[in-house]
């Protein structure tokens, strides 16, 4: 099964969004096998935003991300990373359409509320920045033959 890092940001955190984010992913159907509540270092973060230092925002967004406790997940399903990246909408929440986390919580483009990674790669690099193996769950819940069930896609 696909797995991803989730992150609920500074911004989200502070304004009381961490349930309501969480509920989002839950109410998909997306199964939580991790969960945990950071507040990272200017090091720690610099290794999860590597692929964005060469970018004009990369100081603003270490700034960011450090600024207040994020909440780190991994998150498990089929196609987690292309189910989760359509809910939490386009980059900048100014352009998110609305529906999605992005597009119906946040104005900003820097602050907007939810990281997800973008791949299968950057997932298992993101995943190792915030857990050992050890602290992701491995269970079957009883909804899974509902929610994940084996099926033929033309
Ligand atoms: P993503 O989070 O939608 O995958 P990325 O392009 O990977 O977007 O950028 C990582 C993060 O960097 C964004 O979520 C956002 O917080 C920040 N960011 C991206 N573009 C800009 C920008 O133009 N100005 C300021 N911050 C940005
Ligand atoms: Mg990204």
């Amino acid at each position: 099964m696909d797995k991803m890092l989730v992150l609920i940001k500074p911004d989200a955190v502070e304004r009381g969004y961490i349930g309501r984010i969480m509920t989002r992913i839950e109410e998909k159907g997306i199964k939580l096998v991790a969960i945990k509540m950071v507040h990272l270092n200017r090091k720690k973060a610099e290794e999860l935003y590597s692929p964005h230092k060469e970018k004009p925002f990369f100081g603003g967004l270490v700034d960011f991300i450090t600024a207040s406790p994020i909440v780190a997940m991994v998150a498990e399903g089929p196609s987690v990373i292309q189910q989760i990246r359509k809910l939490m909408g386009s980059t900048n929440c100014a352009e998110a359409e609305p529906g999605t986390i992005r597009g119906d919580l946040g104005i900003s483009i820097q602050n907007n509320l939810i990281h997800g990674s973008d791949s299968a790669e950057s997932a298992k690099r993101e995943i190792a920045v915030f857990f050992t193996d050890q602290e992701i769950a491995h269970y079957t819940r009883a909804l899974d033959k509902w929610l994940f069930p084996s099926e033929a896609r033309v």
